[in-house]
């Protein structure tokens, strides 16, 4: 069952590209990931095809309109309920008011098996009628003003895309990776053995799996630790994690890269 996704934007051209590259686009080619990119201006009726205009009461910058963006989601719950009767749309507004993307959210995404439909704002924002006919869900990227809606949308989509059995090459990484258990990510090295001096942890060149496996925990451990200690706060640590954090505690704050032979 592929994620399906429509971006209602005035901007096709600022999302297609990143659509068709790496990883969001193999998903596509894999068939885990389907996304259509609508053209707002094909939904306004008038000649010039204008979808923004300005405020009532004054003031700087333009307002997005509200019909058009109807007319859109009009258009694609008519289109989908004749392909799939009773199929129904998940409407997403991106936007600063919104409830925070979190990986519990992304993963949720993931599994949805309606389509996702972001509506995606510009400029001064969107006319209010939009959300109280329509009541999106309104999901903020975080606390910082945006000039639209496609960047948050492309950034919901990717995180829910990599979550998707199967985009990832290897079913480990979606898990291991950061926040997926709210830890973050352990150091990682590639070849060569050394760079400027810098030579990669031996225990890495060790083969010792279990040896690996547990300096790879620490690290991550320390590096939450270290950076992002909210992260631990309010977490059940089992005996092995305890045991580590407990070690990491001991030697204080030195950073995260580890010299070989300082370990046990
Ligand atoms: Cl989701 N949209 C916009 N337009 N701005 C934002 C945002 C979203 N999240 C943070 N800033």
């Amino acid at each position: 069952m592929p994620m399906r996704c429509d971006l209602i934007t005035l901007f096709p051209e600022m999302v297609l590209p990143v659509l068709g590259q790496s990883i969001l686009k193999r998903a596509q080619e894999k068939g885990l990931l389907e996304v259509r990119v609508r053209n707002l201006r094909d939904y306004t009726l008038d000649r010039h095809q204008v979808a923004d205009d300005a405020p009532y009461g004054g003031g700087a910058g333009m307002v997005m309109k509200a019909e058009p963006i109807l007319r859109a989601v009009d258009a694609l719950r008519r289109e989908y309920h004749e392909t799939v009767p009773g199929s129904s749309l998940r409407l997403l507004l991106p936007s600063p008011q919104g409830r925070s993307l979190t990986q519990h959210l992304a993963e949720e995404l993931g599994r949805e098996r309606r389509r996702l439909v972001f509506l995606c704002g510009h400029y001064e924002g969107i006319d209010e009628r939009v959300r109280l006919a329509l009541d999106p869900e309104e999901v903020s990227i975080g606390d910082y003003v945006l000039t639209g809606g496609e960047l948050p949308a492309l950034v919901i989509i990717d995180a829910a895309t990599r979550l998707i059995p199967g985009v990832l090459g290897d079913p480990e990484s979606a898990r291991a990776e950061s926040f997926a258990d709210l830890l973050l990510d352990f150091p990682q090295y590639t070849r060569p053995p050394e760079v400027q001096g810098l030579a990669v942890p031996e225990v890495l060149l060790s083969g010792d799996h279990e040896t690996i496996r547990l300096w790879r925990r620490k690290e991550a451990l320390r590096s939450t630790y270290l950076k992002r200690p909210d992260l631990l706060r309010d977490r059940l640590l089992n005996e092995e994690d305890r045991r580590l954090l407990d070690d990491i505690v001991r030697e204080g704050a030195r950073g995260t890269s580890v010299k070989c032979g300082e370990e046990g």
